[in-house]
């Protein structure tokens, strides 16, 4: 690159300064917004100027985003895709541009020619990692069922439904259930999507609570973190205490799950890691120099019981 690019950090396709047309989901958890916040900043430090767009949870708003960046012409579209499918035309339509697309964070079930390249969490090992977590907890604990029966009931709370992220954490951790030499001591007793929220979080456990769990749930696995520390709520109101009456494990780590489990509140999260806006943006100029990059990179992620909350949340990013 020659300095009469003007960009410093020198992210520039033919002199002239990248563009990259990012459409974000929406704003739904803690997570959500620090993965925003690595994507800009990353842009920043980068030099890379980033057009941002809020689809707030409507794949519809998501296609438009996207069709208005093929409109514009950007160097390259990248998207987190609120769901799994539903991608394919608009997809084509970047491809006949010649735009390259990179999809982050969660999955979209498309055509390998659809995209170059995938960055995101795997998100059927975190969910295999949440069972785990919790066969080896219950073994240790060895607790009698509170409901005086033989068998551990637990509770679900989904993520948003038909998104990746749900489907592979809902899936991940049921082989793991099945796959465990203890599976008969496992039932799951009620499960219903909390769309990824504190607020729809507290309100489905409400309802579990209500409708006959109250005595009968033991654990309650959580898709995400926001919507275990609405769930803690809903438990403590019905006279509950969460994280020693129900066991919880949720998936995503960021410091509100750390002051939970430090609070006695909550035993145990499993990582998802947000900063996905370096590797973002290092993939893309590779990308628009003509390197050869990685068709799927997942990010690394680590799994914290309670005991290590104390510990490990001065050393959180998110
Ligand atoms: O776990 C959840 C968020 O797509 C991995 O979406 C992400 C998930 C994350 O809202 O908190």
């Amino acid at each position: 690159n020659s300095s009469s690019s003007g960009t410093e950090s020198g992210a520039a396709k033919d002199g002239k300064e990248i563009t990259i047309g990012y459409s974000q989901l929406g704003a739904e958890s803690e997570w959500r917004t620090a993965q925003t916040e690595s994507i800009k900043q990353a842009a920043k430090d980068a030099g890379i100027n980033l057009q941002f767009s809020d689809a707030q949870q409507k794949q519809e708003n998501q296609i438009k985003a996207i069709r208005s960046f093929i409109a514009q012409g950007v160097d390259l579209i990248a998207f987190t895709p609120i769901v799994e499918t539903g991608w394919d035309t608009v997809l084509q339509e970047a491809k006949d541009a010649g735009i390259p697309v990179v999809i982050v964070d969660r999955d979209a079930k498309v055509s390998e020619d659809l995209y170059v390249a995938k960055i995101g969490t795997d998100s059927k090992a975190e969910g295999k990692k949440a069972f785990e977590w919790i066969d080896q907890y219950m073994k240790a604990q060895n607790k009698t069922p509170r409901d005086g029966g033989s068998v551990y009931n637990i509770a679900v709370l989904e993520g948003t439904v038909g998104s990746s992220v749900a489907i592979g954490r809902s899936e991940g951790f049921e082989e793991a259930m099945k796959a465990s030499p203890d599976a008969s001591k496992y039932q799951i007793l009620m499960s219903q999507t909390g769309e990824f929220t504190r607020q729809k979080g507290q309100e489905v456990m409400e309802s579990f609570l209500k409708s006959g769990g109250r005595d009968k749930i033991d654990i309650l696995f959580s898709q995400n973190d926001d919507m275990a520390l609405g769930a803690i709520q809903a438990i403590e109101a019905a006279g509950l205490q969460p994280g020693k009456d129900i066991v919880i494990v949720s998936v995503d780590g960021v410091k509100g799950a750390f002051q939970a489990m430090i609070e006695g509140k909550s035993n145990c999260t499993v990582e998802c890691n947000p900063l996905q806006g370096p590797l973002l943006m290092e993939t893309a100029k590779k990308i628009l120099n003509g390197e050869q990059v990685d068709k799927m990179v997942y990010m690394e992620e680590g799994v914290f019981p309670a005991d290590v909350a104390e510990k490990t949340l001065p050393e959180r990013k998110y």
